[in-house]
């Protein structure tokens, strides 16, 4: 069985969860959370050295990171990822702005609020990121006047990357009551087969980090 490493608040986490389970992929998940500074620990810094989850492990213990690389190996072959090359390309663009300006400003202001220092330690920041995160959703607010999904008229893996921070985005502090395309959208997304919800396990078992490392302490083993 795949095992993927990361924490149900972890949004970068949930869009591979909302992925293997809308294709019906049996997997067991570790939990290892950034609040509790899991992803810096030695035992997993050898299986992501960059010290951030998403991680997945195949059952031959090779592992992949970087949760677009990971949205893209698994949707292959499926309606998800389309056929046509244009139309691919069009799906790694929203994929890349998600990681480049959407997720770096919506994240982090969750990050900033919820699990850091808190926002009033993180003011000058978040009112830094603010702007950028007005930005990304307007671009996307604008792209889904036009177009159903975010990158096609299909749901598409630019959709699953783009969904968990966008819903998310009244815990950074940023009401979407100005955006109405886009709440039109997530309720698309969520009226799809297989939904799973925002902090919902779709992992036909769950390990914490202490029970998984103790079992396997070296690189790529497994259960
Ligand atoms: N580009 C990476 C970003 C992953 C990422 O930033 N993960 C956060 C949790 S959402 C993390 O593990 N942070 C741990 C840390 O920075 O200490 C991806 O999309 O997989």
């Amino acid at each position: 069985m795949v095992t993927i490493f990361g924490n149900l608040e972890s949004g970068n986490v949930h869009k591979v969860q909302m992925l293997l389970h809308r294709l019906e992929i049996k997997y067991r998940r570790v939990d290892v959370a950034q609040p509790r500074g899991e992803p810096r620990r030695a035992e997993y810094l050898k299986i992501n050295p960059i010290g951030k989850v998403p991680a997945v492990m195949f059952e031959d213990g090779d592992v992949l990171t970087e949760s677009g690389a990971i949205l893209y190996y698994f949707a292959q072959g499926s309606k998800l990822w389309p056929g046509d090359r244009r139309a691919q390309a069009e799906v790694l663009r929203w994929m890349f702005f998600e990681q480049y300006s959407h997720e770096p400003a919506l994240a982090v202001m969750q990050y900033l609020i919820h699990f850091a220092d808190g926002p009033e330690r993180n003011r000058e920041r978040l009112e830094e990121l603010r702007p950028r995160a007005a930005n990304a959703l307007m671009v996307m607010e604008n792209q889904l006047r036009m177009w159903k999904f975010i990158a096609a008229e299909i749901v598409t893996t630019a959709d699953f990357a783009l969904y968990p921070y966008t819903a998310w985005a009244y815990e950074a502090g940023v009401e979407l009551k100005d955006y109405p395309a886009i709440r039109r959208w997530l309720k698309q997304i969520e009226g799809e087969p297989r939904f799973l919800p925002l902090l919902q396990d779709g992992a036909a078992e769950t390990l914490s980090f202490a029970e998984y490392f103790k079992a396997s302490p070296g690189l790529g083993a497994t259960l």
